[in-house]
């Protein structure tokens, strides 16, 4: 398998799956100035939405979207238990959670990244950025208020641990989260010295 990075990205949480389930894969390093650009000319080929993480699988397809290669992995790794068991209470709670993540919360990052995709105006592009910024913290402390404890699915860390970790290192980063949203910054400090993601978090997040 060939997984496309960048460092500090969304590619992080995919390396920490795959490091999770124990594979071994070819990492194909980018600057997030590379994936930004979007004229790389082979993960354009993968991927033409040009965006990290994407994974080449060794059949030749290929895997975008980390939510699906995130259910794709359980699916053939379930003992690495990277989401809560097929069919418990605690698999729902995760899926609606992961999917709010990607579809709700990870667009929030997706549009401040890059307002001139949607907008010519400079001032609308700065009241685009605010509006985003402004969501997102709305949206982080709704998931503060839906976090089970000691991990975000209960009694054991899965994936969704790891979005919080990885995803609470942007923008508006972690100590906004002390006040502002205090269960998700347990899980984000917890989950961060597992022994499975410590690695991963370092590389992509280094102090
Ligand atoms: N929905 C995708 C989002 C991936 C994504 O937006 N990745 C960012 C890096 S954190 C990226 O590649 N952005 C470049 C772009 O959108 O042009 C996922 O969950 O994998």
């Amino acid at each position: 398998m060939k997984l496309y990075t960048a460092p500090g990205c969304g590619s992080a949480l995919i390396e920490i799956a795959l490091d999770w389930c124990a594979l071994r894969y070819e990492r194909v390093e980018l600057s997030f100035a590379v994936v930004a650009a979007a004229n790389h000319e082979e993960l354009l080929a993968a991927n033409p939405l040009h965006q990290v993480p994407t994974l080449v699988l060794d059949n030749g397809s290929v895997m975008t979207e980390s939510a699906a290669i995130v259910i794709w992995l359980d699916e053939l790794y379930p003992a690495a238990g990277l989401l809560p068991p097929m069919g418990s209470a605690e698999r729902a709670h995760a899926l609606r959670w992961l999917l709010f993540m990607v579809t709700t919360l990870y667009p929030t990052f997706t549009y401040a990244d890059f307002p001139e995709r949607h907008l010519s105006d400079d001032s609308a592009r700065s009241e685009l950025v605010s509006s985003q910024q402004t969501q997102r913290k709305r949206h982080w402390r709704l998931l503060d208020r839906s976090a089970m404890a000691p991990w975000f699915c209960g009694d054991l860390p899965s994936m969704l641990d790891v979005y919080i970790g990885v995803m609470s290192r942007w923008h508006p980063r972690r100590p906004w989260f002390t006040q502002n949203a205090p269960r998700l910054y347990a899980i984000a400090q917890r989950v961060d010295e597992l022994p499975q993601v410590r690695p991963m978090m370092t590389r992509n997040f280094p102090a």
